[in-house]
């Protein structure tokens, strides 16, 4: 569908997809089998503004939204998930510094992100704190003036490549969720360690590591809003970013129908192209149909938050739920339509569907997105009680 967009939505866009198709889908299948960090691909998207499109012009970003960005996401993610997932995390860590850090660190930090020259990289997670983020115990000690990190994060996309972590760390244990706070600590900083590098099932051109804080000392300045903000500081940077996995969840069911198209079209079995089957026409008809409507509520979502509306989790939920669980079922059936071929390595579509499974699970599994949007149902008709 065509959507109405600016001349520089256009080209936001055109952009993405021209550096997927030159640049990133030759290079996907080697990145993937060798779990190669894609420098070369992050260096072009520095050169082509990529990184700075949400960043405000006042510290040198493009000043667009979350929707230009999802445009650039969706892009990436039709040549690689894994690329994509790597583009995106850098976008997530710059979430908290925009929303709620101060000038200084603004200027500093966002300026950095947004020309490339600094990846960064979003550090919640723990061994005992997934889905229950409030469950964290890395700890930040007041100690003059600086704090003191002690802890281990887990699956941290760009963990040991990134040179700034927003590390999420409890301050005051006694007041739960409100004892948590939220800082900025530098890949220099002494007693940061990056533990083992996860071998994992897809989007293998993105790394994941341990991070090990062994007292990490950082300067007081570095907290991000004050003392107890980090664990509304670590939900809404999630409220803001789950629509980008919404986007790279339409990218890649795009990427994998139209394998699946291309695929159907020259296959022959019973005399004729097996596009001409019904079965499997109509399963292409529901896979661009559930494509579609996945895309236009990513679009819608990522146009309402830009309005800057009061609370929007419940539909950001939505938008990462749909579009991942859509990602999964087409790029399944991707691979039913190659059959046997779909289940090589000579294809792409068995990478993709590997890739569409981390879709459901991070940033919140979509089990969490669901307690999300009961929660605020639950909320929004409980006057009617
Ligand atoms: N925006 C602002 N504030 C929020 C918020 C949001 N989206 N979500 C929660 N809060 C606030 C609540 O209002 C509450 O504030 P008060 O203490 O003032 O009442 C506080 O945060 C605690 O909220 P809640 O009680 O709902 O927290 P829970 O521990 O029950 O956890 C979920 C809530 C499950 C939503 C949260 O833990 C979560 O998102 N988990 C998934 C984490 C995740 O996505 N991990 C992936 C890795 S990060 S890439």
């Amino acid at each position: 569908m065509l959507y109405p967009l600016t001349e520089e939505q256009q080209m936001i866009k055109e952009t993405a997809r021209r550096l997927a198709e030159e640049m990133i889908v030759p290079k996907r299948a080697e990145l993937d089998e060798k779990e190669e960090f894609p420098w070369d691909i992050l260096k072009e998207m520095a050169k082509l503004d990529l990184f700075g499109i949400f960043i405000p012009e006042a510290y040198g970003g493009l000043g667009f939204g979350c929707f230009e960005n999802a445009l650039a996401i969706e892009q990436i993610a039709w040549g690689c998930a894994g690329v994509a997932t790597t583009y995106a995390a850098n976008g997530l860590a710059a979430y908290p510094i925009l929303l709620f850090g101060d000038e200084e660190q603004k200027k500093k930090y966002l300026s950095e992100i947004a020309k490339g020259k600094k990846l960064a990289a979003f550090a919640l997670s723990e061994s005992q704190a997934g889905s229950d983020a409030g469950a964290i115990q890395t700890t930040a000690a007041k100690d003059g003036n600086n704090y003191v990190i002690n802890g281990i994060k887990q699956w941290i996309t760009g963990a040991g490549e990134a040179d700034i972590y927003v590390v999420i760390a409890i301050t005051d244990k006694k007041k739960g969720t409100r004892g948590v706070s939220a800082f900025i600590v530098e890949k220099e900083d002494p007693g940061i360690l990056f533990g083992k590098k996860e071998r994992k099932m897809g989007i293998r051109a993105s790394v994941t590591r341990e991070i090990i804080f062994e007292d990490c000392r950082i300067p007081k300045e570095r907290i991000i809003g004050r003392e107890g903000l980090g664990f509304i500081v670590a939900m809404r940077t999630l409220d803001y970013s789950r629509p980008g996995v919404g986007a790279l969840g339409v990218g890649l069911a795009q990427a994998a129908l139209d394998e699946a198209i291309k695929y159907a079209k020259q296959r022959h079995q019973f005399g004729q192209p097996i596009i001409s089957f019904q079965a499997v026409g109509h399963m292409l008809a529901d896979m661009a149909s559930q494509i579609e409507a996945a895309r236009a509520l990513v679009y819608a979502v990522c146009q309402y938050i830009d309005k800057k509306p009061k609370d929007f989790s419940k539909y950001s939920a939505m938008s990462k739920l749909i579009a991942s669980d859509m990602a999964m079922k087409i790029t399944t059936d991707a691979v039913q339509i190659l059959g046997g071929c779909g289940y090589t390595k000579d294809y792409p579509v068995e990478k993709m569907m590997r890739d569409a499974k981390i879709l459901q699970i991070y940033e919140g599994t979509n089990q969490i997105q669901r307690n999300i949007i009961a929660q605020a149902l639950n909320k929004e008709y409980g006057k009617f009680k």
